[in-house]
């Protein structure tokens, strides 16, 4: 393989990072389980969404996926020949408890236990996101996230997964990306539940708000020594001119993307200065769920794949603002016409240290979808590598700043379903064969082998 320029000038091990520092990959349940309706697993809101047409990429679904219900134990022994020592997954709600909030499925919690067991036989450390996008559809058919019946739904998960797994399981995110599955979820319907407009959307990002805090008190109580996060999705915003009207909109594209989520734990409220419409949520505001809004994580999870340019754009109702796609700027980008800027996820590392309260930063997701062709039997995925490093440098810089961040998970591990466009994205360290289910690691996996092997 032909070294860039990039691969030349790399000279990074994990030691630069310090001994606490954790490097993994990162999966979610329903982009990698298959198995939708094993035993007594009730469909997700990912499974509904997706047997409707025109949803999805090619009318593409996860009911196989990566199959890693099955595979698990091979793709856990593929990490462990990776020298991967953490590994991030998600539970499936629906798969835990069928009908969201009573009969725990006895299948559901063996499976855990044996994804659990196996990568601690292999000396993997389990990384579990609780809740990653896929709500069972039984409780979306009573309101999902916009009913704040889902408070005593999600706690009552939070408490079957801690009870089951607390004993094992040290490290826990809460949350992945409320910014994403709210806004996309329910205020432009182009993720599943497929709700639209403010009155699904407000309702949706108070109960998340309290549901985020809410398994972190959970955890705190149930499982003892836990590390407890939550995740968000966070890219640098730009304005695209030196205008008043676009350094504005900019501001305003930063509260709703990267403040949202992180303020109200740490006492601030939501930013309404910039984004009024934000001050229709106290509809959904309860006295005590001013408190109880608040929790002290143990860390929290950044996760940031680009950066954004935004315009002032008087039509954009509510914001003002608008994103100017990248590939209109004549820029590098990835498959999914995100800006390739690495610097992106410095900005945001120096952001959330601005958050005192913030104990500690881990990117937990970081990555790039490309075409990657299987040329004999391999694939030389030098974009992903210097993708990868690139990026890996700006932590380094931010580690070198004094800056407070602890840990690098890839997105993802083997190519899986990348939700609304469906398989087509390739963001795996490891090529899947969706036709075999056969893995081949691709020249970025072998780097990150070979890398995490270094010191
Ligand atoms: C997200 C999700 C992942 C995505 C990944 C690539 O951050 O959107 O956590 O499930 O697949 O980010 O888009």
């Amino acid at each position: 393989m032909d070294l860039t320029e990039n691969q030349k000038t790399f000279n990074l091990t994990p030691h630069d990072f310090g001994n606490d520092f954790a490097f993994g990959v990162s999966t979610a349940a329903y982009q990698i389980e298959g198995a939708y309706n094993t035993h007594d697993k009730s469909p997700s809101i990912w499974d509904h969404f997706s047997s409707k047409k025109r949803t999805i990429y090619n009318n593409q679904h996860g009911q196989i996926a990566c199959d890693f219900y099955h595979t698990y134990k091979e793709d856990i022994l593929l990490m462990k020949s990776m020298n991967i020592k953490n590994f991030r997954f998600s539970l499936s709600w629906s798969r835990i408890i069928p009908n969201g909030y009573g009969h725990v499925s006895i299948a559901g919690i063996d499976f855990y236990n044996r994804v659990i067991n196996f990568c601690l036989e292999y000396g993997i450390t389990p990384w579990i996101t609780l809740y990653h996008w896929d709500l069972p559809q039984i409780l979306q058919d009573k309101g999902g996230w916009t009913n704040r019946a889902i408070l005593s739904w999600f706690e009552n998960y939070v408490k079957v997964c801690a009870t089951h797994f607390g004993d094992r399981v040290k490290n826990w995110m809460v949350l992945n990306e409320p910014m994403v599955f709210t806004g996309a979820g329910y205020f432009l319907g182009v993720h599943a539940p497929g709700s639209k407009g403010l009155k699904n959307f407000l309702p949706a990002i108070h109960h998340a708000t309290l549901c985020q805090a809410a398994g972190g008190r959970v955890l705190r109580s149930m499982v003892v020594n836990a590390n407890i996060g939550t995740t968000f999705s966070c890219s640098q915003i730009t304005p695209f001119s030196n205008k008043p009207r676009d350094i504005l909109a900019a501001k305003k594209a930063d509260a709703l993307l990267n403040r949202l989520f992180i303020e109200p734990i740490l006492g601030m409220g939501y930013p309404m200065e910039h984004v009024p419409v934000l001050k229709r949520i106290q509809t959904y505001i309860k006295e005590e769920d001013l408190k109880n809004v608040l929790f002290d994580f143990d860390f929290i999870g950044v996760q940031n794949y680009t950066r954004e340019v935004v315009k002032h754009n008087f039509f954009v109702p509510y914001l003002r603002a608008k994103i100017v796609k990248a590939s209109s700027r004549r820029v590098k980008t990835s498959l999914m016409d995100w800006e390739i800027y690495p610097p992106s996820i410095y900005e945001m590392i120096k952001q959330f240290n601005q958050y005192k309260e913030v104990k500690r930063i881990i990117i937990t997701e970081n990555g790039a979808a490309f075409n990657d062709n299987l040329t004999h039997g391999e694939i030389n995925d030098t974009e992903r590598l210097n993708y990868l490093q690139s990026h890996l440098e700006q932590v380094y810089k931010a580690k070198k700043e004094g800056l407070n961040v602890e840990g690098y998970f890839v997105w993802t591990f083997t190519d899986n379903f990348e939700w609304a466009e469906g398989y087509r994205p390739r963001f795996g360290l490891v090529y899947t064969d969706f036709s075999t289910q056969n893995r081949i690691v691709k020249s970025s996996g072998k780097w990150y082998q070979d890398f995490l092997a270094s010191n």
